[in-house]
């Protein structure tokens, strides 16, 4: 029997304790979920914290995974990922041990409570826009104009690619 998978854009965020080993434990976590494969990640790139600034710089990554769990089913296993990871929300857009979002499901839209998809904030965020067209220059996001315009609209980035390591 075949089973029907939707490829998705994960964004990771750190920005405390050892933020780079944080994006590699949330990487692990989904890799050895049943129901997600990984297809690809970006680089880990550095960048300059949206939101308040007397907070650490955050280590951001993107991750593309095939996954046969429905959007809500998915946001339910990045929780619980970002619980046991020991997830740390101090305010708003503030430091966080680790965050993951769904960016991108497929071709879908969605419109709930607890669910934005796409991720609202994507055109704003040079960490997000600068890892997807490292791994899928060609994406098609709905509703969005593609990433080569969302990227030239950005005032400045402050981003930078480091070192695999
Ligand atoms: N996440 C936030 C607030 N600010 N800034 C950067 N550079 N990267 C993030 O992932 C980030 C942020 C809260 O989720
Ligand atoms: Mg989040
Ligand atoms: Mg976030």
């Amino acid at each position: 029997m075949s089973v029907v998978e939707s490829q998705v854009f994960l964004g990771l965020g750190s920005n405390l304790d050892n933020p780079k080993r944080q994006l590699e434990r949330a990487i692990e976590a989904l890799h050895s979920h049943p129901e997600i494969s990984a297809v690809m990640s970006s680089s880990f790139y550095g960048s300059k914290p949206l939101g308040p600034q007397d907070q650490p710089d955050f280590v951001n990554a993107v991750l593309q995974v095939s996954t046969s769990l429905s959007p809500q089913a998915l946001l339910k296993v990045t929780q619980n990922i970002e619980e046991t990871l020991g997830r740390v929300k101090k305010r708003h857009w503030g430091e966080r041990l680790i965050d993951v979002d769904i960016l991108v499901y497929g071709s879908q839209v969605i419109d709930e409570d607890n669910l934005q998809i796409p991720h609202p904030q994507i055109p704003n965020r040079d960490f997000v826009l600068l890892p997807i067209q490292e791994i899928s220059p060609n994406l098609s996001i709905p509703n969005l104009p593609n990433l080569e315009q969302m990227i030239s609209a950005l005032d400045e980035t402050f981003v930078v690619a480091l070192d695999a390591s």
